[in-house]
């Protein structure tokens, strides 16, 4: 039996103490022992690899202080309507082809309509056939929603609870922290995966990360995928002059995310276009296993395809297997 503050155990039951004492220990010690947690339960130097895709942009109705995608936002950002399946396989196609193993469809709804469940699950089948696993953003499910796309075979569905609750109605007002967990549950009880973090750098206090991956790191099951985002500051939303979070601290959030949930992909999202290969490099270090590939991330910039191939070369990092090469691993 593990005693209680060790970190080589996977739990449930992590207390605010002590997930505030993680981020106060002096930061080598930190990223030491986030390393040696990382050792134990991931591959080391193998790094999951997702390519995202807006299927529908802007015009959403929502009004997140740091999404460049809501109608309430002056951000110059072309609204474009739900895409042809055709179109969406031909993307997936591609980023099959440059090393891709998950494919996430992102969608600015609130909810999705079921018109548009309907084509999304056309897409969901076609990026399945093509033996990428699948993922979609499209805002909150109810439970019914939940199993159709569970149904069409969807492997992750990502809704990020982005914050602290308290520091929550602060960015956004148009649904509560409550609803968020309501969708997370929505989706684990139809037997998807949990792809669920948040965004740092929005002018939250340190307690709110505190706070956020309490959130996360004592769910019933903790997300398999866990993107930590570093605010991408978009002219014309509410938080485009928030202070840039100090980039030690980032990295502390990673390893603190690392050590929390020991078993889940903790994805270094969006931000990474502003950082530079030795910060990335750092944040590997801390636990970081998961990336977006692709010169876009939905809206915004994220760094181009050879940049992070030559990254992943000075760094010895190879791409995670996706589903396809992992069965013929274990059957051959
Ligand atoms: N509309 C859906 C929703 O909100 O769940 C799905 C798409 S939404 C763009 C997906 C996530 O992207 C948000 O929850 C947020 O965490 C992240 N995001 C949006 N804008 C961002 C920004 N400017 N910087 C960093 N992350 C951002
Ligand atoms: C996540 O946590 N980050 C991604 C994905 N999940 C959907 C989105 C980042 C969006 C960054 C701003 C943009 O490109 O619009
Ligand atoms: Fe809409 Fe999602 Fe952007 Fe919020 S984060 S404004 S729900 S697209």
């Amino acid at each position: 039996m593990a005693e209680r503050g060790e970190t080589t155990t996977v739990r449930s039951d992590w207390t605010l103490g002590e997930v505030r004492a993680l981020f106060a220990r002096p930061f080598m010690d930190l990223i030491f022992e986030a390393q040696r947690v990382h050792r134990r339960f991931q591959r080391p130097n193998a790094i999951q690899v997702s390519t995202l895709l807006s299927v529908k942009t802007g015009a959403c109705p929502e009004d997140c202080g740091y999404c460049p995608q809501s109608v309430r936002h002056d951000t110059g950002l072309e609204p474009a309507e739900l895409l042809e399946v055709e179109t969406v396989a031909e993307r997936a196609r591609l980023a099959k082809a440059s090393g891709a193993t998950r494919f996430c469809m992102g969608a600015a709804y609130r909810s999705p309509k079921p018109k548009d469940l309907r084509k999304v699950i056309a897409m969901i089948r076609a990026v399945k056939d093509l033996g990428l696993e699948t993922c979609a953003t499209l805002g909150m499910l109810t439970a019914a929603q939940a199993h159709e796309l569970k149904d069409a075979g969807l492997d992750y569905y990502n809704h990020n609870i982005d914050t602290s609750p308290a520091y929550y109605p602060k960015v956004i007002g148009t649904r509560s922290f409550q609803d968020r967990l309501d969708t997370l549950q929505a989706v684990r009880a139809a037997g998807m995966q949990v792809c669920c973090g948040g965004i740092v750098g929005m002018g939250e206090e340190p307690e709110d990360r505190v706070a956020m991956l309490h959130t996360l790191a004592t769910l019933p099951t903790h997300p398999e995928s866990v993107p930590i985002n570093r605010l991408v500051r978009v002219a014309g939303t509410p938080l485009a002059d928030s202070a840039p979070i100090d980039s030690f601290d980032f990295v502390r959030t990673i390893a603190v995310a690392r050590l929390l949930m020991p078993r889940a992909h903790v994805r270094l999202s969006a931000g990474r276009a502003e950082m530079n290969d030795e910060l990335q490099a750092l944040c590997f270090l801390a636990g970081a296993n998961s990336i977006f590939y692709g010169e876009k991330l939905l809206t915004t910039g994220n760094p181009d395809c050879e940049h992070d191939a030559r990254l992943f070369d000075r760094l010895n990092l190879v791409a995670e297997p996706g589903p396809e090469e992992s069965r013929v691993a274990a059957t051959g």
